[in-house]
């Protein structure tokens, strides 16, 4: 009987005394393999972590097996919002909560049992790594890449702070589901838009699910168009409209500008300024989702104004209305009643001219067609010639030209949140914004400050943090005391592992650039558009800077799925509906959750949990255990066709489908092979060999009590410095069978042949059958029939 309790101890302090995984940073094969670190919550380590962790730990355990040079670390995403909404509630410092987390995490980490380096941990609301993320910032301020301004933003009334658009999800907050508004505020900015064109062309080549690609390609939102410039009538105004349909100029019947556009205090005629006022204030309340939904009626309301359409110099009405956004293009659109939908409803509800310039049947229409009413493009039908042709007419009277739009916004970074990196910027009075010296960073977060949310920074209530001298001067300054939003944090960490005692610098240059990018990232799909976005962004600007010599941070990537509840729901522990790890590694042990999470599962889809599943699992490993116990020292040379046959075919699928991550057609190979060596076992005495191969197998997936094997059958430890089994490929085939001895139809012998006998000498063999010989001794034979890969038939006399 295996006793997983002691030997899982047992050998994993076996690994860490000796040291078995360390990184040999000498070594030139390196492979990075990284999953996404963990945010340290009280809640414990769940399944998913389980998940996320132990599957991949088999590739990389794999890939040692297989002469690589695995590098493997663990950290945390130790600052946050979570640590601090629980010190609001409970008076416990985030600080001491998260260290406290962090520790118990560890452990229940280290009982998996993972090649994880330890010694490159990262921690990000550590001084010594939030120096270097407010470096980052200081870098990105001095490139002018890190910017302040004012902006509409998003804002959580529960939360009381701002979030970035991608914490927005339908509207609501991300973390606590209260609905976003939008506040006007003076923000901090990184310039993520100046690389929109390189993230988005850089998704071609990156090995990564085809849909995460998709969900940052329309985050990032290019459009291609026009921007074309309207005069406002009566004065020397202008505004740009930006247009995806510049052929359809001469159906603009008016135009539109958000609401938060500044041209619409100064052209709003007296007569309307009070409309427009309440307008104003009504879209200001509501959040982009809604106003953009195609659902909700539309709104708005005349500035008074005209507009003149410089195509053919017609006055068009400038009105306001929420559904166009003062974000996007230009913030102004030119209004084409008769071709687009959101024009069409919002002209036919303010009785607004709607003229056709494509023929169709209904309107409004979208489609292709011959233009009509439009001069110069009449009679044309090719939509990119139309747009052409007006595009250079535009161009020659200087009223417009080609342009591109991206959905993708700068990024928001500063939050009104204390467990942060403060960013590291200081306001005087004589020089206004200076950067923080890079020599008196870190800019150390305080630890006695009153953080209880009031939509203002928790630093600014803390004196002797606000209160400082001016790098420049020396006089009297004060301190920013928003703090960075902590997608900052996770958006170079993977850069950090490789150099994370380094003091000077934040890594040093050759060591990131021999060590990355990272060759399999493994983590959530819920991060396409965030961190993966940012971790892009930042690679990409400090290769800009100098720092790096690489485009992308992560070569591969794979989203592992996600484990449901027996019932097939998502857990929760409001639901009450989590299945714990701790309770399975105390009643099977890590190798066998392990085994069960590669084997129940494919790996990107997950699934519903099952006992029933972990305990087949169980009973495998014991079965197999039970091969090795009762191995009886046969240490022969002999060779068996079917078990070779079954042993190469094994091998060779696994080593296909482990690169894929789908370890779960790797453990049921594993078990065939399992299967023929009990049925072989029961008839012969099993040769060492095929034990030690077993073991090799499944050592990557459950190493644990493969460690324990190799020492039963006589090995020093460790397996894991061990080779994988590598394929013969002339076993890949049975070159033998059974060939079939019958006299009249009735078997009477069978002997293993080669496949390659031709019909003579089968024959041959089977009239040397010792039973043959018996049955047909003194008979007369009459003929001899053979069927090549299957029987010989003696056919008799009498
Ligand atoms: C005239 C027109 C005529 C348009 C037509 C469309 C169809 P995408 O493809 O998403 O980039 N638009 C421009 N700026 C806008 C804003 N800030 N808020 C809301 N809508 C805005 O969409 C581009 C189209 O969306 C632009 O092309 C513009 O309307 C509108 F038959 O211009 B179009
Ligand atoms: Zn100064």
């Amino acid at each position: 009987m295996y006793n997983f309790k002691e030997n899982e101890k047992k050998w994993q302090e076996y690994w860490k005394k000796n040291k078995i995984y360390k990184f040999n940073k000498e070594r030139e094969d390196k492979i990075y393999e990284l999953e996404m670190f963990s945010y340290p919550s009280g809640a414990k380590l769940h399944m998913g972590h389980w998940y996320n962790y132990s599957v991949p730990d088999a590739w990389a355990r794999y890939k040692r097996m297989t002469g690589h040079n695995v590098f493997n670390p663990m950290g945390f995403d130790a600052f946050g919002l979570p640590a601090e909404n629980y010190a609001i509630k409970t008076g416990v410092h985030p600080k001491d909560s998260t260290e406290k987390n962090i520790e118990t995490m560890i452990k229940q980490i280290e009982a998996i049992g993972g090649i994880f380096d330890w010694d490159n941990d990262v921690i990000t609301c550590k001084e010594e790594y939030y120096k270097w993320t407010q470096w980052m910032f200081l870098q990105l301020y001095k490139n002018k890449k890190a910017y302040k301004k004012e902006a509409p933003v998003n804002y959580c009334p529960s939360c009381n702070t701002v979030l970035a658009n991608e914490q927005v999800v339908g509207g609501e907050c991300e973390r606590c589901g209260s609905t976003v508004i939008r506040k006007n505020l003076s923000q901090w900015f990184f310039k993520i838009t100046d690389y929109a064109d390189e993230l988005l062309e850089g998704l071609k080549n990156l090995d990564w699910p085809e849909k995460t690609k998709n969900l940052q390609k329309n985050w990032i939102g290019k459009s291609v168009g026009a921007t074309v410039t309207f005069e406002i009538k009566g004065t020397s105004k202008t505004f740009d409209v930006f247009t995806t349909r510049v052929d359809t100029l001469y159906g603009c019947t008016y135009c539109v500008l958000a609401p938060e556009n500044p041209l619409v205090d100064e052209i709003t005629t007296e007569e309307y300024k009070d409309k427009v006022k309440n307008y104003k204030l009504e879209a200001s309340k509501m959040s982009e989702i809604d106003r953009t939904s195609t659902v909700k009626e539309k709104t708005g309301v005349w500035t008074g104004a005209y507009a003149i359409n410089p195509i053919n110099g017609k006055e068009v009405p400038i009105w306001i209305s929420d559904y166009v956004l003062a974000t996007y293009g230009t913030g102004a659109v030119m209004a084409v009643p008769a071709h687009d939908e959101r024009d069409f409803e919002f002209a036919s509800k303010f009785s607004l001219d709607i003229i056709p310039v494509i023929e169709s049947e209904n309107l409004p229409y979208t489609g292709n067609g011959k233009y009509i009413n439009s001069n110069i493009l009449n009679d044309l039908t090719d939509r990119d010639e139309a747009k052409e042709k007006m595009i250079s007419k535009l161009e020659k009277i200087n009223k417009g030209k080609k342009s591109t739009s991206y959905k993708l916004r700068d990024w928001l970074v500063s939050r009104q949140r204390y467990w942060g990196a403060p960013i590291p910027i200081i306001y005087c009075e004589d020089c206004g914004t200076v950067p923080v010296l890079e020599k008196d960073l870190p800019v150390k977060l305080p630890y006695n400050v009153e953080f209880a949310p009031d939509g203002k920074s928790p630093l600014a209530k803390s004196e002797e943090f606000v209160n400082c001298k001016c790098p420049k001067c020396g006089k009297n300054a004060k301190r920013e005391c928003d703090t960075l939003d902590t997608f900052v944090c996770s958006s170079w960490y993977y850069l950090r592992y490789p150099d994370a005692f380094n003091d000077k610098e934040p890594f040093n240059k050759k060591v990131v650039d021999k060590m990355l990018p990272v060759d399999v990232y493994i983590g959530g799909v819920e991060h396409a558009c965030m961190h993966l976005l940012y971790a892009r962004f930042f690679t990409k600007a400090l290769r800009d800077m100098g720092y790096l010599s690489f485009d992308e941070p992560f070569k591969r990537l794979i989203h592992q799925g996600m484990i449901l509840d027996p019932e097939g729901q998502k857990m929760s522990k409001s639901k009450g509906n989590t299945v714990s790890p701790d309770e399975y590694i105390e009643k099977y042990g890590s190798d066998a959750l392990r085994a069960y999470l590669m084997f129940g599962f494919n790996y990107v889809d997950g699934g519903p949990w099952s006992d029933d599943g972990i305990k087949a699992i169980d009973k495998f490993l014991g079965r197999v255990y039970r091969l090795v116990e009762s191995y009886d020292g046969n240490n022969s040379k002999e060779r068996y066709d079917d078990v070779d046959y079954v042993l190469n075919n094994t091998i060779k699928s696994i080593r296909e489908d482990i690169e894929k991550f789908q370890m779960n057609t790797c453990i049921a190979r594993i078990m065939e092979y399992v299967n023929i060596l009990t049925k072989k076992a029961s008839e012969i005495s099993l040769p060492k060999f095929y034990l030690e191969k077993l073991t090799l197998l499944l050592a990557p997936f459950t190493p644990h009590i493969t460690e324990e094997m190799w020492e039963k059958l006589g090995h020093t430890p460790s397996i894991h410095n061990e080779k994988y089994p590598e394929v013969d490929e002339n076993k890949l085939e049975i070159k033998t069978y059974e060939m079939v001895i019958q006299v009249n139809g009735k078997v009477r012998g069978k002997e293993t042949v080669s496949k390659d006998l031709t019909e003579k000498e089968m024959e041959k063999v089977a009239l040397e059958n010792e039973n043959a010989i018996k049955f047909t001794k003194d008979k007369q034979i009459i003929k001899v029939i053979t069927v090549p890969g299957k029987l010989v038939n003696i056919v008799i006399k009498g």
